[in-house]
């Protein structure tokens, strides 16, 4: 059994673009992601999503333009904690992205993603989210780079 902490993990999409930061501390420090954290005790998940998103990014989303397209699971080898991560994708907010203490964003196209520089997991199931597909997901890591084995289901709704 795990200890789950609960993530949120947010994309936003304009044009053909989608919007990664390069994370420049901590966990996944180097690797381009979406934005996103830990949520909260006094907050919901969307609540969180937004913060995060204004935190890193500068850019405010509301809640009602967050949609919930994933869910991911990882575990690491021998660490008994789960992150339980909700990923969002929003096509509509307010501000232009800037470069704060933890990301630096950039617009990329859609047949240029940088997978080489991301999550091993992500040109995993990029892929459905850019198809607008719902769906669940669990990867299991050896370390930051490794993945032991993985589990992905299309869901008809979230
Ligand atoms: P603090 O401790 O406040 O700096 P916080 O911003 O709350 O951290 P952080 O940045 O550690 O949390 O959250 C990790 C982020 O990385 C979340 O958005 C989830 C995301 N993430 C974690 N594992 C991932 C993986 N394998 N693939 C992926 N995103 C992942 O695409
Ligand atoms: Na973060
Ligand atoms: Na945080």
């Amino acid at each position: 059994t795990f200890l789950k902490k609960v993530y949120t993990l947010v994309f936003l999409r304009k044009d053909n673009k989608i919007l990664l930061g390069l994370k420049k501390r901590g966990f996944g420090v180097n690797k381009w992601n979406g934005f996103g954290g830990k949520v909260e005790p006094n907050e919901t998940i969307l609540e969180a999503a937004a913060r995060e998103l204004k935190e890193e990014s500068c850019v405010d989303v509301k809640a009602s333009e967050l949609q919930n397209i994933a869910h991911l699971e990882f575990t690491f080898e021998g660490d008994p904690t789960m992150m339980d991560v909700r990923v969002f994708s929003a096509n509509v907010f307010q501000g232009e992205p800037k470069e704060t203490e933890e990301m630096i964003p950039k617009w990329f196209e859609l047949d240029a993603i940088p997978y080489n520089d991301m999550w091993p997991d992500d040109n995993i199931w990029f892929p459905l989210m850019l198809s607008g597909k719902l769906f669940y997901g669990i990867f299991n890591f050896k370390g930051f780079n490794t993945i032991l084995n993985y589990n992905i289901q299309e869901l008809e709704s979230m």
